[in-house]
């Protein structure tokens, strides 16, 4: 089996920042040489000047016993401090953390002053219920600005948190409480969610029961309940206690202790290919000193000036690093969002991004793609001028999604920060520099400063520029997932053996240099398809189909074929403003052809399915393996990480 990926599309367009983008920008072009100079003392000068310390580290980085690596590792801090505490200190504890806008409409402004205020309380609950540091807490909540101060209250004491996405079932819910082994489970009566208060206690009291005498008892002692639906709540007397009650007791006196760089900071599952999921366990120092960087120079944050906003929900590392660690370390004010994105009106989020005056706006493609099936005079009716940076991330994006991102949301001016990094790499990795790096649309293009990352063959031979292979990172970098939750075999195995000669990290992408030195991200290298023995990506030829005018959003898999191995199946949105102008007739293959001339015979696709909806987890990433099962007419697999359990069953029923 080759591991070369055929390469089919070209963009050539270009764009630079302009010159008072750049002028402005914090990140500069001489990181990157500052970096390669001396690449551990780049990230030991970013480590000092970005973070607080309690004691100075003396060594940087420990690799002696790879793939296990320490970061900072004689150092001490407490990440909680550097968050909240300092920025008081330094006089600026009026300044807004977090805009909080609640689905229904209701606002709150929190400052770092009131929200240091609420994490020492909170701390103190916890301590209070015997929580000590080194103990799991598991998060089962909502968008809301208590959400983020739970993971600053464990962080505060050492605790290691533990989100789980709020749409999780209480299966799903209760396996990484086991997993885990979880002391505490902070909840809220519910949180809105298109309209409506959806409830979140039942699942945790559903995940703690006993199942049917199974025997395994959870090893949660107690529940701390937030209040936000006004929701009825079942209570267990004893184990359950309300936040606010708890919170308004405690004492507002919380001395932060420093602990050693390398405390655990949070356990956040993903789902592996095997179906059990896997606890990413990061640390504190290094994890956090490389969130803070790339907010600075990724997000280009000016603390004093900048409204940020990434609409990332918690549950996922991007709501960890981006919303929760890498702002506040900076002593960003950022937006927080509860609900969806068209609740009540589909000019939600362009609503808000004109009431608060955001500047600097961080999404996902899968977002992008939605509004533009809607259209742009959706956006257009909303004053989006405030807006100077947009930013990307979960899959590739588009060259046609891009460039109608920066367009219509930015103003046509707005630089695009296309970032690639993974729930284990912790922070981005590979994005361009907003005032440095001129643009190519649909290209997360270079690794940031103090990363080194390839494009390698099965041998960890580098393939030559233009060709597809497998991306890895090539050194140890502060931020990487230090281990899996227990299992330490496995985190070798899945990212460590493939190349253990080299010592390099597979990321399981595959990935393309162009001749610029571009790289382009190709999709998981388990989805590439195989058809007539040309290795073709997904990200290709998805994003030749949404290149197509009638197309909103597209996936493909490869489904068993007995001519050419695999052939190319694709699932298609067509956008509404298309189907009230059109007839749909004729649309597939219309489609197929369009797919041949931009890319080339081999990648037409052998079936194309218009669909309604695609499965998507609650990230928005597109679950290629349901559709696989549809492709090839078996029945579809576990289904629980989607976002919307209900999509498989109507994609089927409009594929038979
Ligand atoms: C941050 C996050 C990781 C996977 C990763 C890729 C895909 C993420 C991009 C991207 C192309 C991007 N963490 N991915 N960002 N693909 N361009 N800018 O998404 O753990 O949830 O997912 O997401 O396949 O391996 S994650």
């Amino acid at each position: 089996m080759s591991s070369q990926i055929d390469h089919l599309l070209n963009e050539s367009r270009r764009f630079s920042p302009s010159p008072e983008f750049a002028a402005q920008a914090i990140g500069t072009a001489e990181l990157y040489d500052e970096a390669k100079a001396d690449r551990e003392a780049f990230w030991a000068r970013q480590a000092n000047e970005l973070i607080t310390w309690d004691k100075s580290f003396t060594e940087v980085l420990d690799w002696s016993n790879p793939p296990f690596a320490k970061w900072f590792a004689d150092g001490t801090l407490n990440v909680a401090y550097n968050c909240l505490d300092r920025h008081v200190e330094a006089g600026n504890g009026d300044r807004v953390a977090l805009l909080f806008e609640g689905e229904p409409g209701d606002s709150r402004a929190v400052t770092y002053a009131e929200l240091t205020d609420l994490v020492k309380r909170a701390a103190n609950v916890l301590e209070g219920l015997g929580v000590t540091k080194g103990d799991r807490v598991a998060l089962y909540l909502p968008m809301i600005p208590e959400a983020v101060a739970a993971m600053l209250a464990c962080a505060r004491i050492g605790a290691i948190h533990s989100v789980v996405f709020g749409g999780f079932s209480a299966d799903s819910l209760r396996s990484r409480l086991d997993d885990a082994g979880a002391k505490l489970v902070i909840t809220a009566d519910g949180g809105y969610r298109k309209g409506k208060v959806s409830a979140l206690k039942p699942a945790v009291d559903m995940a703690l029961a006993d199942r049917n005498g199974e025997g395994e008892q959870a090893t949660v002692e107690h529940v701390l309940v937030i209040r936000r639906g006004e929701n009825e709540v079942e209570w267990t007397e004893g184990r359950d206690l309300w936040w606010h009650e708890e919170v308004e007791a405690a004492s507002p006196d919380h001395t932060a202790q420093g602990f050693e760089a390398e405390t655990p900071l949070f356990v956040l599952y993903t789902s592996g290919t095997t179906g059990k999921p896997k606890g990413i366990l990061h640390t504190s120092g290094g994890y956090l000193t490389q969130a803070a960087f790339t907010n600075r120079v990724v997000h280009d944050i000016h603390p004093e000036t900048d409204v940020y906003w990434c609409t990332a929900d918690i549950g996922w590392i991007t709501g960890h690093s981006y919303v929760t660690y890498g702002p506040l370390a900076n002593g960003a004010t950022q937006v927080l969002y509860e609900g969806t994105p068209e609740t009540p009106h589909p000019g939600r989020w362009w609503e808000i991004v004109q009431k608060y005056g955001v500047t600097v706006l961080y999404t996902a493609p899968t977002a992008i793609r939605s509004f533009m099936k809607q259209g742009r005079q959706i956006p257009q009716e909303f004053d989006l001028s405030s807006i100077r940076l947009l930013g990307s991330v979960g899959e590739p994006i588009n060259p046609e999604a891009w460039v109608w991102y920066r367009d219509v949301i930015g103003g046509g001016h707005a630089p695009i920060v296309d970032t690639w990094w993974q729930t284990e790499t912790g922070a981005i990795m590979i994005s361009p520099l907003p005032g440095v790096t001129e643009l190519t649309p649909g290209s997360a293009q270079n690794p940031i400063p103090g990363i080194e990352v390839s494009i390698v063959d099965e041998k960890g031979e580098e393939v030559e520029d233009g060709n597809g292979g497998l991306l890895v990172v090539t050194s140890p970098w502060p931020s990487m997932l230090r281990g899996i939750w227990g299992d330490p075999d496995r985190y070798v195995d899945t990212y460590w053996r493939m190349f253990a000669d080299k010592g390099y990290y597979f990321a399981g992408d595959g990935a393309r240099k162009d001749e610029d030195g571009d790289i382009w991200l190709l999709g998981r290298v388990d989805d590439v398809m195989n058809v007539s023995g040309h290795r073709l990506s997904t990200a290709e030829i998805e994003s030749a189909l949404v290149g197509n005018e009638a197309v909103a959003e597209a996936a493909v898999v490869g489904a068993s074929d007995e001519t050419t191995g695999q052939a190319v199946v694709a699932f298609v949105i067509i956008k509404e403003n298309y189907l009230r102008a059109h007839k749909a007739d004729g649309l597939a293959q219309n489609l197929r052809l369009w797919v041949g001339e931009q890319i080339g015979p081999i990648a037409r696709p052998r079936d194309i399915y218009i669909v309604g909806e695609l499965p998507k987890t609650r990230s928005g990433k597109i679950m290629r393996r349901l559709l696989r099962d549809v492709a090839e007419g078996r029945e579809v697999g576990d289904t629980t990480t989607l976002a919307d359990t209900a999509v498989m069953s109507v994609i089927s029923k409009q594929v038979k």
